[in-house]
């Protein structure tokens, strides 16, 4: 009596005996193949694009977070500083029992085995994007390795055991079947080794900013005082952490800029073509400035702007040792990826803050904010003026050159247009009928803010109480307490007025070319 089940009967056998066992090793190969290539490809995709969401990283965290302290202690003591190897040496052959497991899954069921995959990915997609530093890129890797693992698992499948259910066929293709497991097995190693080295030169400018000291600034900055924070509670801090500063580039990958070989290059339409290199700009006298940063891209009442006291060089004194020449009227900067940022020469000449900024928050500046060495001129938009990872900065003239985003649409020059905004209440919130503290920010730069003032439901305009003025350059925060709200829907507006006595237009304009207008309004309701 046999005990084979009947579809195998019911078909020609696929080749001697041991050809079936054979298949199966074959199948549990190509399982461990595409995983590898799983994570390769997803490790790579990582390295790029979400640093810290590489899928084995992320499983590996989990399993740490989620495994009881007796464990991590009998680990720890096992292993000791080798733990986290034994970790990923753990996971890594777990993972190659699975996928071997779904390899011969894929002898019947090829479609299930596809979706298992899948499957996984979604997992490790869903393990990075948990992770307490996601961002919206976390889920690439995981996406991108598994789908990438689905195809390569799905052709050495079809090479290794061609299904029995199909019509009789050509057997098992030994050769084809090797030659794409030689091409998997190399493409896993490769993205793996690639995602690697993308890895080793982000530690290295991680290690290289960890050296960097920052100098004293020869010119300090006033100590922001306390009156300076909108006594509202919600109101975002005056001072915007560096881990919550809004980022804004086109760099798909953060550039990674060695300070030691970092130079500055000053040419163009000048006397005399300027080098400076790091050291010798930390040696230069540096400027401390509060300075706030808008993005041209910020909506009425949106969070692309925030404020830093930062540290660095006036571009005028660089620009001073080049000279400019007659004729001149613009500088563009260019950063080591090849953005470019055109920024009138005269407000890199005058008196304001412009800077070649090293410091952010008395730290060097994040990888992401520009580290070494970016521009921040008060008063105009990042677009036109604040050009991170900079490499470069050549006087020309707007009649010559364009920069990046003008000839995408945007306007060749962007000077900060006067806003405000109503942080508390939010938009949308239900409020107790009575009194009800209101708060926010604005700001007109390089002017000032003179005054803010609200409206309710379209009612007349109410003056705000100004929180402390720290400077021309940056945003200024503001309280007003709306008196005995009543039950039902209503309307707060808030506009300012800058230094000059020039109200924010209420006129609405879209952000492009050069930013939005109009007087940022939340609905709220008040209940009984
Ligand atoms: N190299 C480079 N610098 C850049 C950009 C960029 O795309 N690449 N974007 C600019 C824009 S549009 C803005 S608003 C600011 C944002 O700076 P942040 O990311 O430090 O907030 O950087 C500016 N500098
Ligand atoms: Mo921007």
């Amino acid at each position: 009596m046999t005990t084979e089940p009947p579809q195998v009967r019911a078909h020609p056998p696929e080749g001697p005996a041991d050809a079936s066992s054979d298949a199966r090793g074959a199948l549990a190969l190509a399982g461990v193949l595409a995983a590898g290539l799983t994570l390769g490809t997803a490790h790579l995709v990582a390295a790029i694009a979400a640093p810290g969401s590489s899928p084995l990283v992320a499983v590996g965290g989990m399993v740490v977070d989620a495994s009881p302290a007796w464990l991590k202690d009998a680990a720890i003591a096992a292993f000791g500083v080798h733990d986290k190897t034994a970790l990923f040496v753990v996971t890594g052959l777990v993972i190659a029992a699975v996928a071997a497991a779904i390899g011969l899954v894929a002898r019947r069921r090829a479609g299930l085995a596809t979706g298992l995959v899948l499957a996984l990915g979604a997992l490790g997609a869903a393990a990075a994007a948990l992770r307490p530093d996601a961002s919206a890129a976390s889920v690439l890797p995981a996406a991108v390795g598994a789908l990438a693992g689905a195809g390569a698992l799905r052709g050495l499948v079809l090479r290794a055991a061609p299904a029995p259910t199909r019509h009789p066929g050509p057997g098992p293709d030994r050769r084809a079947f090797l030659g794409l497991a030689a091409v998997v097995a190399a493409a896993g190693v490769l993205t793996a080794a690639a995602g690697v080295a993308v890895e080793g030169l982000g530690r290295a400018a991680t290690a290289a900013r960890d050296l960097v000291r920052l100098p004293r600034a020869r010119t300090q900055a006033r100590a922001v005082p306390a009156a300076a924070q909108s006594p509202v509670p919600g109101v975002v801090p005056f001072v915007t952490p560096n881990g919550e500063f809004y980022r804004i580039d086109t760099a798909l990958t953060v550039p990674r800029v060695d300070p030691q070989t970092w130079r500055l290059r000053v040419h163009g339409l000048v006397d005399r073509e300027v080098e400076i290199g790091f050291d010798e700009l930390l040696a230069s006298p540096l400027v401390e400035a509060h300075v706030t940063l808008a993005c041209v891209s910020n909506p009425v009442g949106g969070d692309l702007v925030g404020n830093a006291t930062w540290l660095g060089l006036p571009i005028r004194e660089v620009l001073g040792r080049a000279g400019p020449l007659p004729g001149a009227d613009m500088v563009l900067s260019r950063s080591v990826d090849g953005f470019t940022a055109s920024t009138p020469l005269e407000v890199l000449l005058d008196d304001r803050d412009a800077l070649l900024a090293v410091g952010m928050n008395g730290e060097p500046l994040p990888l992401a904010h520009g580290f070494p060495v970016r521009m921040v001129v008060p008063g105009l938009y990042g677009f036109v003026s604040a050009t991170k990872w900079l490499a470069e900065l050549e006087v020309t003239r707007f009649a010559d050159q364009q920069a990046y985003w003008t000839v995408r649409g945007w306007s060749e020059r962007g000077p900060v247009k006067t806003s405000s905004r109503i942080e508390v209440p939010a938009d949308g919130a239900a409020l107790p009928a009575g009194d009800v503290a209101v708060g926010g920010t604005a700001w007109a730069q390089h002017t000032g803010i003179e005054a803010v003032e609200l409206s309710v439901d379209g009612g007349p305009w109410e003056p705000a109480e100004l929180a402390a003025q720290v400077g021309l350059d940056t945003w200024r925060q503001w309280s007003w307490t709306w008196r005995d709200a009543r039950p039902g829907s209503h309307e707060l507006r808030v506009r300012a007025v800058d230094a000059s006595g020039v109200t924010q237009t209420g006129e609405v304009a879209p952000v492009v070319p050069d930013g939005a207008t109009g007087w940022h309004t939340v609905g709220v309701t008040v209940t009984g």
